[in-house]
């Protein structure tokens, strides 16, 4: 990225430079950025919001694959600030699909007014701080600038996709989706050869829906996941009703949970129980909604490997029960990875697929990817004909969408060279060398129900540019020995979560992205309930944490 062009008008009406400056920019209008609008809104504050997309809903603008769908159960997910926003929707299933939650988002953006301050197809490329102004200047893609004194990025931790490295891609003269970019008017598959390539998440959930309608499907897999049913169904009049009556509860239960989800973890430990015990509570989580056979399941299975290896038979048995070729079920059983320990998809008859005529599994370590053909692609076996390529190759995690914005603070520091290893971050929200720039879920914050975490994050941001309203700041930085002091306790956090020993996007690993094969902490692992106390504790002792400035002469927050 070269240094940031002279400054330009922005959008019409809006002359940087000028007392029509936002006093905030927000980066993103999904979950999170949808939310703090509305916050900083409610603080009297001019916000304005750069969207890349052309309208609201961030992830759930941009997957719009078939069969997106939440793993999160709906009536936990929706925002939770607003009782006539509670009263006013409803969810039609309790595992929503994607349309019913880019709708969800759209009513949410219509109910309170916030498009109007929402600049869409703007996708922010730069982001520099003005040291002698306190400033941020912030510069789109085509070049147009604009200014504020805070900047918060609402950018998601899965927004940065990635497409495999693999060499031929431009040749392939058939159509090629990558499924975080699948086209709005969708993609008639009906009768095609579709190939796809990756068996994360995403992929699950879209090969279990597009097998039936497809005329033959290859899956390339390099690494099978382990996989959960879903057991989605609709929500009935009479549970609709119940649901609405109990919102309070059920936001006071995902408080109480170290993941926000409903499903909390059950004290006992599996090594303490018989066979028949575990089992037994096994089979219950198995043919129960959710994810509660991953966060709801025994102490010790994420943490202890016998505990794990025990977990990880019994969903070995199941895919065996499900998949008819023996062969077929083996290379669907994870060998590289304990259950639980990459994020675990959830499923509505992904196993039961590979049972189907038109469907094929190709494990790409026996027989890997040579390259991308003009007629399909070409393993070191054989040469494949497709119609449709779809890429389910995932993100680059967590920090990918912030490398992908040259952020800089005073004297050019560049956040994307301070985050070349482990990202630095005081509770996630705050950089050192970065003054006014604020996070909305970037590395080392809570993790789990993204909207319980977003809306929580977004409560303390806001409650910190109140302050500094009522204290006449107009500079917040955070202190190198508190970021390094956080930095560690989001270290010890993690120490013995098997999780931490697996490459995954959630450890930081994109095999795709130079410098991206080394494992990173990228969230905070201690639990939501910890960290709601130790960020709660910084906001209680008047931000001592942090250094602010008032600028003397220089004007305050809004000014
Ligand atoms: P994931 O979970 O990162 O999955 C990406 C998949 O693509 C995974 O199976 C990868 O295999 C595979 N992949 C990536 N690059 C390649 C190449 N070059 N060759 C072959 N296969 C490749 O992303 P998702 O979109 O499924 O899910 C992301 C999150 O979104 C999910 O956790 C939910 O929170 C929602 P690998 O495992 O790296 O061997």
């Amino acid at each position: 990225m070269g240094a940031t062009p002279e400054v330009r008008p922005t959008v019409p009406g809006d002359q940087p430079g000028t007392d029509r400056d936002p006093d905030v920019i927000v980066i993103g209008a999904g979950v999170a950025g949808l939310y703090q609008l509305h916050r900083l809104r409610g603080l009297g504050l001019q916000a304005r919001v750069y969207e890349a997309g052309s309208d609201v809903g961030g992830t759930w603008y941009w997957n719009r694959y078939p069969g997106a769908r939440f793993d999160s159960e709906s009536w936990s997910y929706g925002y939770s600030f607003s009782e006539e926003l509670l009263r006013e929707w409803e969810w039609p299933e309790h595992f929503a699909a994607q349309p019913d939650t880019l709708r969800y988002l759209n009513f949410v953006a219509d109910k309170f007014d916030l498009r109007r301050d929402i600049r869409f197809r703007s996708r922010v490329v730069a982001a520099h701080f003005d040291d002698a102004a306190d400033r941020w200047t912030i510069t789109l893609e085509d070049g147009r600038q604009d200014r504020a004194r805070l900047l918060i990025t609402a950018l998601g931790p899965l927004s940065a996709h990635t497409l495999p490295e693999i060499p031929g891609r431009d040749t392939f003269r058939g159509q090629a989706f990558h499924t975080a970019r699948w086209p709005r008017e969708g993609v008639a598959l009906a009768g095609l050869r579709v190939g796809i390539i990756g068996t994360g998440a995403t992929a699950i959930q879209c090969i279990q829906t597009i097998a039936r309608e497809v005329g033959s499907l290859t899956v390339f897999q390099r690494t099978p996941n382990w996989a959960a049913p879903l057991h989605n169904r609709r929500i009935t009049a009479e549970e609709q009703a119940r649901i609405k009556a109990s919102y309070p509860e059920i936001f006071e239960r995902c408080r109480q949970t170290s993941t926000c989800f409903i499903h909390q973890t059950d004290p006992r430990r599996a090594l303490d129980l018989s066979p028949q015990e575990r089992e037994a509570f096994w089979e219950k989580l198995y043919a129960e909604p959710g994810f509660g056979i991953w966060v709801g399941n025994f102490a010790d299975v994420l943490t202890d490997r016998t505990a794990n290896a025990l977990a990880s038979e019994f969903m070995a048995r199941k895919i065996r029960e499900r998949v008819k070729d023996p062969a077929v079920a083996d290379r669907l059983i994870p060998k590289t990875h304990g259950f639980g320990t990459r994020r675990l998809p959830l499923e509505s008859g992904y196993f039961e697929v590979y049972n189907q005529p038109n469907v094929r599994l190709v494990d790409i370590n026996e027989t890997p990817i040579e390259r991308i053909t003009p007629e399909g692609l070409r393993t070191s076996a054989e040469a494949f004909a497709f119609d449709v390529l779809i890429y389910a190759t995932g993100f680059d995690g967590v920090t990918g969408p912030y490398d992908r914005i040259d952020i800089r603070g005073p004297g050019g520091r560049r956040l994307r060279d301070d985050w070349k290893g482990m990202p630095r971050t005081f509770l996630g929200m705050l950089v050192d060398g970065f003054p006014n720039l604020l996070m909305v879920l970037g590395p080392h914050t809570a993790r789990g129900n993204i909207p319980r975490n977003i809306e929580e994050i977004v409560d303390w941001v806001t409650d910190l540019v109140a302050f500094m309203q009522a204290h006449g700041q107009r500079r917040v930085e955070t202190r190198p020995a508190e970021v390094d002091r956080w930095v560690s306790e989001v270290e010890k956090a993690v120490e013995g979560q098997l999780f931490s020993e697996v490459n995954s996007w959630q450890t930081g690993v994109n095999r795709n992205v130079e410098g991206r094969q080394v494992r990173r902490v990228l969230g905070y692992y201690g639990g939501a309930v910890a960290y709601r106390r130790r960020i709660g504790d910084v906001a209680a002792s008047g931000y001592r944490a942090l250094l602010f400035d008032a600028g003397g002469a220089r004007g305050t927050m809004s000014g």
